[in-house]
């Protein structure tokens, strides 16, 4: 069993039904959606405005590795081509934290997959929806679990005046609820 945060995000397309395709696939094992932000680009490229949105979900069968399949099999279902490092994307699905019965998994050796997520820390694009649904949470920092609270305030203003909510649900009306 694991308990995993994702970061979604889209900047190309249908960027809303994008978003709602990884809340569909997940279906029984979400825990808590976020609200849906707009959000200026990070990185240093020039783009369009993303979406994002912060899922949680948890499954008896998964580790760090399957939820990563999981989400990379929703980016080449959305037509996700891989080109420029942080460019634009129809949908991009990160883990930014795992749990399991130990506690948050730790990874710093496999490029493929380093948790938590190496950026999450200073993404307000993050930082912002993920507080919405865990305002108690925490993440470590340099092996240090640091609340989310806190990393969001050490931010650059500018960092976090470029996420700025919408009126839009990834939920259909039977799930709002749950
Ligand atoms: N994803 C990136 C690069 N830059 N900027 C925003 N605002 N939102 C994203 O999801 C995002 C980004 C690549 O992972
Ligand atoms: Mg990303
Ligand atoms: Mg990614």
């Amino acid at each position: 069993m694991t308990r995993v945060v994702l970061s979604i995000g889209s900047n190309v397309g249908d960027r809303p039904a994008h978003l709602r395709s990884v809340v569909e696939a997940l279906g029984e094992r979400i825990r808590a959606v976020s609200p849906v932000y707009t959000t200026a680009p990070w990185g240093g490229v020039d783009q369009d405005d993303y979406l994002n949105a912060v899922v949680v979900a948890e499954d008896p069968a998964f580790d760090d590795y399957a939820w990563l399949r999981f989400g990379q099999e929703l980016e080449q279902a959305a037509g996700r081509v891989r080109e420029v490092r942080w460019g634009a994307r129809t949908l991009d699905v990160d883990v930014i934290q795992c749990v399991d019965h130990t506690g948050p998994i730790v990874r710093d050796t496999d490029p493929t997959l380093i948790l938590p997520h190496p950026h999450a820390h200073h993404r307000a694009f993050v930082l912002v929806p993920w507080l919405d649904v865990e305002p108690g949470a925490r993440l470590h920092v340099d092996g240090v679990p640091v609340p989310l609270t806190e990393l969001l305030a050490s931010l650059d203003p500018a960092e976090r005046a470029g996420v700025v909510g919408t009126d839009l649900f990834l939920r259909d009306e039977g799930m709002r609820s749950c």
